[in-house]
């Protein structure tokens, strides 16, 4: 068998240096953090016998999916963000926080500074066609108290599966709103049930998924984040159950805590009161949130936002 060049005198001088362990500056985890992605890199290149050919193909990637502005298609798509919900839930137990609403991945389609409302809002301004939903719960604590006075800032795909300010053919905050919960905790909204999302077909992170005999497509869903005056933010999502993506979610984001009933109403009774001429659809979801804690891991995501 050929020796092994990773664990020759010249290779492991070689990664020293690179990280920076023969400088007294800079930051030490830093330079742990770094030796160790260089390492892992290299033995995936000796273990598999990746020719420069290969690697330079692979770092074209890598600008490709910076330039197309996919890194936060392809950090899900790896399901890295989904291990980095199970890293924070496991923190939390860790430190004697259970139950509760469960998070799952914010997701790279957030836009911040939604319109803000009291109570209610209606989601969808631009024209579609599909069902009509309309959504209810309260917020609480974990006493199963209401949280007045909180902000549901939800936001979700069109009928067809698309973003407003992504989807240049959408008006700014289409399907995007930050609703005040009411003396009760209540929000409620209506809009247009989404449809599931896809990546861009001719994208890098479809190319990869392609590659190694996945998809790329998500259930269709609604995003929140329930923050309250000390309250450890949530993150969250919901699913529409029935969805042929349901537990197939190209960005692992589904829990069987956070598909809710949907009820499909038909009668023409129900559609006249809610002032609709078609059948719609509607959701009824509480969330719990836990008090924040002094000697709790931070629970809100700092992360860059399109804008
Ligand atoms: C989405 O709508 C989404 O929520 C995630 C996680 C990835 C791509 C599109
Ligand atoms: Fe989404």
């Amino acid at each position: 068998m050929r020796e092994k060049l990773l664990h020759t005198a010249q290779v492991k001088t070689l990664i020293n240096k690179v990280a920076g362990f023969e400088s007294s500056e800079g930051d030490h985890r830093l330079k742990k953090i770094i030796e160790r992605v260089v390492t892992d890199l290299m033995r995936t290149i000796e273990d598999f016998d990746v020719s420069p050919t290969e690697f330079w193909a692979a770092a074209s990637y890598l600008e490709k999916v910076g330039q197309s502005h996919e890194m936060g298609l392809l950090v899900p798509g790896l399901g890295i963000e989904h291990f980095l919900d199970l890293r924070m839930d496991q923190e939390e137990r860790e430190a004697g926080l259970t139950g509760g609403t469960p998070r799952t991945i914010e997701g790279p389609l957030y836009i911040e500074g939604a319109p803000l409302s009291k109570g209610e809002a209606r989601l969808d301004q631009d024209p579609e066609t599909g069902e009509v939903l309309f959504m209810d719960g309260q917020v609480k604590d974990a006493h199963g108290n209401p949280v007045p006075g909180a902000i549901v800032d939800v936001w979700h795909a069109n009928t067809a599966g698309w973003y407003s300010h992504f989807d240049p053919s959408q008006t700014p905050f289409n399907l995007r709103r930050r609703i005040e919960t009411d003396a009760d905790g209540k929000y409620k909204f209506r809009s247009m049930l989404p449809k599931g999302y896809g990546v861009p077909p001719d994208g890098p992170t479809n190319e990869l998924l392609a590659a190694i005999g996945r998809h790329g497509k998500r259930p269709a869903h609604v995003h929140f984040f329930v923050s309250a005056p000390g309250y450890r933010k949530l993150t969250t999502q919901i699913n529409i159950d029935g969805d042929e993506y349901l537990h197939d979610d190209f960005a692992f984001a589904t829990r069987d805590e956070l598909i809710p009933a949907i009820t499909h109403h038909t009668d023409a009774a129900e559609i006249i009161a809610r002032g609709l001429n078609e059948p719609f659809a509607t959701i009824t979801f509480d969330f719990t949130l836990h008090k924040e804690a002094a000697d709790l891991p931070a629970a809100a995501v700092e992360r860059a936002h399109a804008a």
